[in-house]
């Protein structure tokens, strides 16, 4: 079943429900904002806070971080792009099984985004919905230049508890620590005692993340780059739409090419993330 649904606000999102799983997905941002299977807690994790309103991104669920991840060098610009603020268009579904429910969105440059980003592009996610989650981000470049992105689907995960919470499949990979800018090893697992902002690279294989209740598995394809965030207690009070103790309940792992993995893309050449979580 799929229904197109509106807020009074005028916010509108998609719902999703098969036998497998069911699934809610604004057009703000193609923002997948809840994932649940069958008898399940749900995997992704939404802010109580959170605002449901145009130009203000959605925190929780996957925004997707697109034409640049983080900061852009001109600081103007909003933090993770525009791709999570800007309304994309609903192309369709395909119902494929009583399982498995497939919705295809598509972004591209207009009078907006020629405003903060100088290029022509086309930007398609599609999102697998079934007892397995799938997200699928192609970019195309549809400009007579080449261009450069960075990039995100930066989904935040919900934990029993952020302290019985260990990421496994990172160990011996280097990453650039956003907190000090310097670059470290990872040894063993991680789990957190403070804040985290991490960039890994060279990533490759599946990462695991397990909490008191469940383990999830993550795959990532054109990706290189994983960020792991919690923002702990005092970056928390600072944050936008968050309760207090809300860094307790998730963690970001977030699928990624960022600083030296950003791409390049040459006129008409496509690059496509794709993020899968069972
Ligand atoms: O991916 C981690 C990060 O870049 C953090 O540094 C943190 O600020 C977070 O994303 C959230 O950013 P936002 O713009 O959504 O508040």
């Amino acid at each position: 079943m799929i229904v197109h649904k509106k807020l009074t606000n005028g916010f509108e999102y998609i719902e999703v429900k098969n036998e497998a799983a069911e699934a809610k997905v604004a057009l703000q941002g193609a923002h997948l904002f809840h994932y649940e299977r069958a008898g399940e807690e749900p995997i992704l994790w939404l802010s109580e806070a959170s605002d449901f309103e145009l130009g203000k991104a959605i925190r929780g669920g996957v925004p997707i971080c697109w034409p640049w991840f983080g900061f852009n060098e001109d600081k103007s610009l909003p933090q993770h792009g525009f791709a999570r603020t800007s309304l994309w268009e609903f192309v369709g579904s395909d119902e494929v099984d009583v399982k498995t429910t497939v919705l295809t969105l598509r972004l591209t440059h207009d009078e907006k985004t020629f405003q903060i980003w100088h290029y022509k592009f086309l930007l398609e996610l599609k999102i697998t919905i079934s007892d397995k989650l799938s997200m699928e981000l192609k970019t195309t470049n549809l400009d007579d230049s080449a261009f450069k992105i960075s990039q995100a689907l930066h989904t935040y995960f919900s934990v029993s508890h952020i302290s019985e919470t260990a990421i496994k499949g990172l160990d011996k990979k280097p990453y650039l620590d956003a907190l000090t800018w310097k670059k470290e090893l990872q040894e063993g697992d991680i789990t957190f005692n403070q804040e985290v902002d991490r960039v890994y690279q060279e990533v490759d294989g599946e990462i695991v993340l397990g909490d008191k209740n469940r383990t999830i598995h993550i795959k990532n394809d054109g990706s290189s780059s994983v960020v792991v965030w919690n923002p702990w207690i005092e970056k928390t009070l600072r944050m936008s739409a968050m309760k207090e103790d809300a860094y307790k309940y998730f963690v970001c792992i977030e699928s990624a090419n960022a600083f030296d993995n950003a791409r390049i893309l040459e006129p008409q050449e496509s690059h496509t993330l794709v993020a899968s979580f069972s």
